[in-house]
């Protein structure tokens, strides 16, 4: 036996039980602001729990919950700065196992959010048997913490309310933003499609893969699922993809063959850092 593991062993009295299903952390809405001249060094003394590779458990109970997010990432630096101020105490006070993972695009080639999701999703699944992850855009700050990181039954969306909509969900299928899967619900709907180069339409295939793959679409209220995106424009190197609509016709033709289990990658460099893990990743190009 490991005897160093064993001497830090607590007390039998003092064996950590689950946390309490609702947490008592949970204040509800958020005032969301931009701070200017925030730094990360100020978001980590803020966050003192935080280990290696943005990674937290409660200290004072067991979590019911092990999350991973993930965030497609390029050239955001300072949206990131001002999730990571908001997401790490948001993720705390709901008592969460939890990581954040950052999918950084290599060069300059055109952006590719959904392969990056799928980049994700492999390279998470290495570091621990995460139970649920959100697949989470960077410039998307949670409004209320009642919007639990956990996930449900069926795929959840939970970017139901976003400002930039009115805070009402622009159309039944959408599927942009935020969501939530299990890794079962992953590997149902065959991940996440590999061959959107560019803005749009990527976030629509993933909700018909939803149902594709058996599953329907759960959300929050939107009373709770609400955000505030960090404004911004459209990024270099993102340009809207004119093939999109094509593509979303042949989905249900396309989904087994190009996904999860096509993936194909090079990861360059893997770096556990204070606020977070920094994957930065080869994805090719379009073929
Ligand atoms: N992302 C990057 N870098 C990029 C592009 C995208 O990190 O260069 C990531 C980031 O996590 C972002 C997500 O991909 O939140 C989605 O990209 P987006 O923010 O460009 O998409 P969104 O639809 O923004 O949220 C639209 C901006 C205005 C476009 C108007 C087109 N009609």
């Amino acid at each position: 036996a490991n005897l160093s593991v064993l001497s830090r062993a607590p007390p039998s009295s003092e064996v950590m039980t689950y946390c309490p299903q609702t947490s008592p952390y949970i204040r509800g809405p958020i005032h969301v602001s931009f701070p200017s001249g925030l730094t990360l060094a100020q978001v980590q003394r803020k966050n003192p729990l935080v280990v290696r590779g943005g990674r937290y458990r409660p200290p004072d109970c067991e979590s019911r919950h092990r999350t991973a997010i993930i965030i497609p990432h390029r050239n955001r630096e300072h949206h990131l700065k001002f999730l990571l101020y908001y997401i790490h105490p948001f993720l705390q006070r709901q008592q969460l196992n939890y990581g954040i993972y950052i999918i950084h695009q290599a060069g300059n080639y055109t952006f590719n959010r959904a392969k990056l999701m799928n980049v994700g999703f492999r390279e998470a699944m290495r570091d621990e048997d995460w139970d649920c992850l959100f697949f989470h855009d960077v410039d998307l700050i949670p409004e209320d913490d009642r919007n639990t990181y956990v996930c449900d039954a069926n795929p959840k969306h939970a970017a139901i309310a976003m400002d930039k909509f009115g805070y009402k969900l622009p159309y039944n299928l959408y599927f942009g933003g935020v969501s939530a899967l299990t890794p079962l619900h992953y590997l149902k709907m065959n991940g996440f499609p590999n061959n959107y180069w560019g803005w749009g339409g990527e976030d629509d295939d993933i909700g018909v893969r939803v149902s594709l793959g058996g599953m329907h679409i759960t959300r929050p209220s939107v009373k709770v699922g609400r955000y505030k995106m960090i404004k911004h424009k459209l990024d270099k190197g993102n340009d809207i993809n004119p093939k999109r609509f094509n593509m979303l016709s042949k989905t249900r033709q396309s989904w087994k063959l190009d996904g999860m289990n096509t993936a194909e990658y090079e990861i360059i460099s893997r770096k556990y850092l204070p606020l977070y893990t920094n994957i930065t990743v080869e994805i090719g190009t379009e073929a």
